[in-house]
């Protein structure tokens, strides 16, 4: 164990068998090792943005074992935005002052390319200001497949119509035996990891998740970590990292056996150790609750996501992030638990420190 600690310390490349390694250590020693690194590269500083999630439809022709949010016999209420409805809801955020929207759909076939794709013009045009997140690799692969284009030709409609950046859903597992049971039919790893990898070669950011604490293993994880590590190493477009805690409510996925609050606390560093070439690490409050986000500052995480005022994924499964969280909730937050707030926009610069 003496060796391993010192090869997190000298900053080796660690290996897969390296990273399983490490779930071994007691977790005052990963929370010292990852907040070290924190400390380096963020001090005190916790960031957060002031954002608003829309999800425009739930009608998706993929079904993933895990998901509560698309439209199927557990959640049989399909619906579809058009694109005055979102346009008010940008409005309505952007009084509140939002500086980014984050926009992710289901992979719905009835709704035609334009549907997905105008709406972007449309958003921009009105508020050139407000950074647009939208359009997962995984909706990518599907307007690609269903349209007959190439990733290339999406990712380049998607820049022409004010996309700015693309949010890291859709990864879930890279391991392909775990995503072949838990969503059979949607992007594949190397399709997921091809898209961002084309993506940054644009000059564009985007970010990475990881869906854990279902039936994959510590080694999964892990290798997930790495595969991501390894594109990251190769186009530096990876602007953070966000562990997503499986929501067990309203979906067909069987788990047998739960993450642990000391599970999930050790994977959070463990990505803090293992990803040192992504700056940020997300403790998603959505999944993790506000409670253990707070505590993951201590464990390498230095971004709590938003405000988000709306969000339909997980709280279909379960979360309890159906109305977002309140400004002053999560500054208070942050700063009571001894770290500095910093509201940031979407590409990390800082806007306001509390
Ligand atoms: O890709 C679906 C996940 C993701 C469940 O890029 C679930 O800044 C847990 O990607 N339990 C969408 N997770 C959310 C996402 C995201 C969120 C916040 C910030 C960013 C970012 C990206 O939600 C999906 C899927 O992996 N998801 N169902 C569930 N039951």
């Amino acid at each position: 164990m003496k060796e391993l600690i010192s090869k997190v310390e000298n900053n080796e490349l660690l290996t897969i068998a390296d990273g399983v390694a490490l779930y071994d250590l007691d977790i005052y020693t990963l929370g010292k090792l990852a907040g070290t690194i924190r400390e380096n590269l963020h001090g005190r500083k916790s960031y957060f943005n002031i954002n608003r999630h829309i999800n425009p439809t739930n009608i998706c022709k993929d079904i993933c074992k895990f998901c509560a949010y698309s439209a199927n016999r557990k959640n049989p209420n399909p619906y579809t935005m058009n694109h005055d409805e979102i346009l008010n809801i940008v409005r309505t955020s952007s009084e509140n002052g939002i500086t980014e929207v984050h926009i992710v759909s289901a992979h719905n076939d009835e709704v035609g390319i334009n549907w997905y794709l105008d709406i972007f013009k449309k958003i921009k045009n009105e508020f050139p200001n407000i950074h647009i997140k939208a359009l997962t690799a995984a909706e990518v692969h599907f307007l690609a497949t269903q349209y007959n284009l190439s990733y290339a030709e999406i990712l380049n409609m998607m820049i022409e119509n004010g996309v700015d950046s693309m949010p890291g859903g859709g990864a879930e597992i890279f391991d392909e035996t775990v995503r072949d049971y838990i969503c059979k039919g949607k992007v594949s790893s190397a399709g997921w990891l091809e898209i961002h990898r084309q993506w940054h070669k644009l000059g564009k950011k985007s970010n990475a998740t990881m869906l854990f604490g279902h039936i994959e293993t510590r080694e999964h994880r892990i290798d997930h970590m790495i595969r991501l590590r390894d594109l990251q190493n190769e186009t530096g477009g990876f602007n953070a990292f966000i562990p997503l805690l499986y929501q067990t409510g309203n979906n067909y996925l069987k788990v047998k056996e739960f993450a642990t609050g000391v599970e999930i606390l050790k994977t959070i560093a463990i990505s803090r150790i293992i990803l040192r070439n992504i700056k940020n690490i997300k403790a998603y409050w959505v999944t993790s609750t506000t409670n253990l986000a707070i505590l993951s500052q201590e464990f390498g995480a230095n971004d709590l996501d938003g405000t988000i005022e709306r969000e339909s994924i997980n709280s279909s499964a379960g979360a309890d992030s159906r109305n977002g969280i309140a400004l002053k909730t999560l500054v208070e937050l942050i700063r009571d638990s001894g770290f500095q707030p910093v509201e940031r926009d979407s590409l990390y610069n800082e806007l306001k420190a509390y």
